[in-house]
């Protein structure tokens, strides 16, 4: 198969482009390196050094494995170019990563609100224009997230895979049931963007027939595959400062350098987890089992387990020694909630869970501890607040 990956530069998107070569598809990475250079705005780099994306592809060669291609494009800004690849290229599947994913990034000001929705949103809009301009028929599997049904409480109901079946009541007292997209409840300017996505997906599909999987996925955690592993230059990007960093990993980053882990607020927050293996099998799998022409959108949980933030805060503690720092959140979100999540999909594709409690302690040991000293921890707090209120509250930090 010939897979186009866009955004395969980054976190997720690299494992998944060097596993599917692996696994003797044509891939093209397509990317506008935006994310590294988000870094150097930032002044931050990922915890693992990673290498260029031209030392990575040639690094990749080198240990045997399959060419894979790669096109520095804006998704969002080169409609053109776009279109003529998917013309020249012709492939069979689009996989699309390619969006500014940080939630505190997005909140950071006016400026990264408006770059975060102009980027994501017209993004994944040219994609969808260009696969009609071509009339090819190309299966795009996108890459979600959890946060599209929201952090309220669903209380105690079972979040289903995208889609709800609803009982609409009528003028004469009769009901009719429909299967209606779940309802959004977006917690940051980026979830916004990916709840947007969902409906032009929508639209699309019904309007158009493009196939299109959409893969709600969790917080990823660990750093690399089994391939990743194979050569220094093939490293994954691991992100730690209070932008990028997302919360497991940014816990076994503090446990590994002794800074207390920082949990915000209570710590009650529920959220879905999936370490990076298993978020590239899932990807694997959702190729090899596409929608047929005219299926709706086919929409899958890409998660395995579900933790309150405190509790994780408790483990990385329990496996470490460490501290554990309860502090003012910067973001306006529910103090508590409940997240019960049906990922039964993936699970009957075949889908074997690395859980936290088997590889946990390899990532503090393998990499957190390997790369301390490479942290900078002035960039380790959380700054973005999502209102002023939480802003004043981080200024009255101890
Ligand atoms: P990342 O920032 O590491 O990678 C995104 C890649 O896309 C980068 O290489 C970046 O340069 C590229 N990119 C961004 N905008 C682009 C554009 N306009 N044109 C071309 N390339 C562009 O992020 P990630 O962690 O790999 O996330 C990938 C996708 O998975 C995102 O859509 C994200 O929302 C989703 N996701 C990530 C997580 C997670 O925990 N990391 C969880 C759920 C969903
Ligand atoms: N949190 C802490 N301490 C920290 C960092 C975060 O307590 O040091 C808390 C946050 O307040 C939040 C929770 O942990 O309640 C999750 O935060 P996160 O940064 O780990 O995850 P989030 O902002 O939701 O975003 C990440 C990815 C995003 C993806 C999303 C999946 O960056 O791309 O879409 O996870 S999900 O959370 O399922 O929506």
């Amino acid at each position: 198969m010939k897979v186009l990956v866009l955004g395969g530069d980054g976190f997720c998107g690299w494992p998944c482009a060097v596993n599917l070569a692996d696994a003797g598809h044509d891939v093209m990475i397509v990317d506008n390196l935006s994310r590294r250079k988000i870094d150097i705005d930032l002044g931050v780099e990922s915890l693992t050094p990673i290498a260029t994306i031209g030392d990575r592809l040639k690094a990749w060669e080198q240990v045997g494995g399959k060419r894979i291609e790669f096109v520095l494009l804006d998704i969002a800004k080169e409609y053109d170019r776009l279109l003529g690849l998917l013309r020249s290229e012709k492939p069979d599947a689009v996989v699309h990563f390619a969006e500014q994913r940080a939630a505190p990034y997005s909140m950071k000001s006016s400026a990264t609100k408006r770059y975060t929705v102009d980027n994501n949103v017209n993004g994944t809009h040219n994609l969808l224009a260009a696969i009609v301009e071509s009339d090819l028929d190309i299966h795009i599997v996108h890459l979600g997230t959890m946060g599209v049904y929201g952090y309220g409480s669903h209380r105690g109901a079972t979040i289903p895979e995208g889609y709800l079946t609803v009982e609409v009541p009528q003028a004469d007292g009769s009901r009719f049931t429909e299967r209606i997209l779940h309802p959004t409840d977006p917690g940051s300017v980026y979830h916004m963007t990916k709840t947007l996505d969902q409906l032009l997906f929508f639209y699309y599909n019904k309007n158009d027939s493009i196939r299109i999987t959409d893969l709600h996925q969790g917080i990823v955690w660990g750093t690399n595959t089994t391939l990743t592993e194979k050569d220094p230059r093939l490293t994954n990007r691991f992100d730690y400062d209070g932008d990028y960093g997302t919360v497991l990993n940014r816990f076994l980053m503090q446990a590994a350098i002794g800074y207390p882990l920082t949990v915000h607020g209570t710590g009650g927050q529920t959220r879905a987890f999936i370490h990076i293996r298993d978020s590239v099998r899932c990807v694997q799998l959702a190729l090899d089992h596409p929608p047929s022409s005219g299926e709706k959108v086919k929409i899958f949980n890409q998660m395995t387990e579900s933790h309150r933030v405190a509790d994780l805060a408790e483990k990385v503690a329990a496996l470490t020694g460490a501290q554990t720092n309860y502090q003012a959140n910067p973001r306006k979100e529910a103090i508590e909630n409940d997240l019960i999540v049906d990922n039964s999909c993936f699970l009957e594709l075949g889908l074997k869970p690395t859980t936290l409690d088997v590889g946990l302690l390899a990532e503090v040991v393998d990499v957190a501890r390997r790369w301390a000293d490479r942290c900078d921890r002035s960039r380790i707090p959380c700054l973005s607040a999502w209102t002023t209120r939480q802003a004043e509250a981080i200024a009255a930090r101890p």
